[in-house]
């Protein structure tokens, strides 16, 4: 059974960016309406309970048809959320250092020039979706809930949700006041994890 992770710090702790309002709303409700439909669709379908999540994500084509929106809709949720809640942190923002910084830097000119663009690729998201940054150093988007795992590429270092769900309550249409804020509880210790992990 796939569960819904418990958050690595409390519900109130991204205040100033996120309140706790949204926080329960997106990890109580939201993520467990992804874990719960991803449950029914592998109970479907009880072979997929052999692969990992991983490997449902990045080979859909090879799920039986009956399921397979599902699992790129709720699997792809459980996965995207899964991840978001460890990319942010109350001591996070600032910015990445060492290898990492020095690839932004050589793609973007300047950690703010990187700034500027993934916030200009989030904004430009029409509708609900995410904003990435990949292993490479490009930028990416995607509607819904899919994942780059599922256009055959690496995992993302670092992902942002821009659906309504994630700001609604405390910035109402102001997608960029939340992006903008977003920036303070960046975890980019979580990021060069991943980057040095690829
Ligand atoms: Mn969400």
């Amino acid at each position: 059974m796939y569960t819904v992770p418990n958050l690595p710090y409390d519900y109130d702790q991204l205040g100033a960016a996120i309140s706790g309002d949204i926080m329960r709303l997106h990890h109580d409700k939201h993520h467990q309406a992804y874990v719960d439909k991803l449950n029914a669709a592998v109970d479907a379908a009880p072979a997929l309970r052999e692969r990992p999540l991983e490997s449902l994500l990045t080979d859909l084509t090879s799920l039986p048809e009956s399921v397979r929106m599902a699992v790129r809709n709720h699997g792809g949720g459980h996965y995207n959320h899964s991840l978001f809640w460890q990319w942010m942190s109350p001591n996070g923002g600032g910015e990445p250092t060492g290898e990492l910084a020095a690839q932004i830097v050589a793609r973007y000119g300047s950690f703010q020039g990187f700034v500027d663009e993934f916030t200009t690729k989030s904004l430009s998201v029409f509708g609900s979706g995410w904003a990435w940054l990949q292993p490479n150093m490009d930028i990416l988007t995607t509607a819904n809930q899919d994942t780059p795992l599922m256009q055959g590429l690496d995992a993302p270092l670092l992902g942002l949700d821009v659906w309504e769900h994630a700001y609604y309550l405390d910035y109402k249409n102001k997608r960029d006041d939340y992006v903008k804020a977003w920036w303070d509880v960046v975890n980019w210790d979580m990021v060069q994890e991943r980057f040095s992990a690829k």
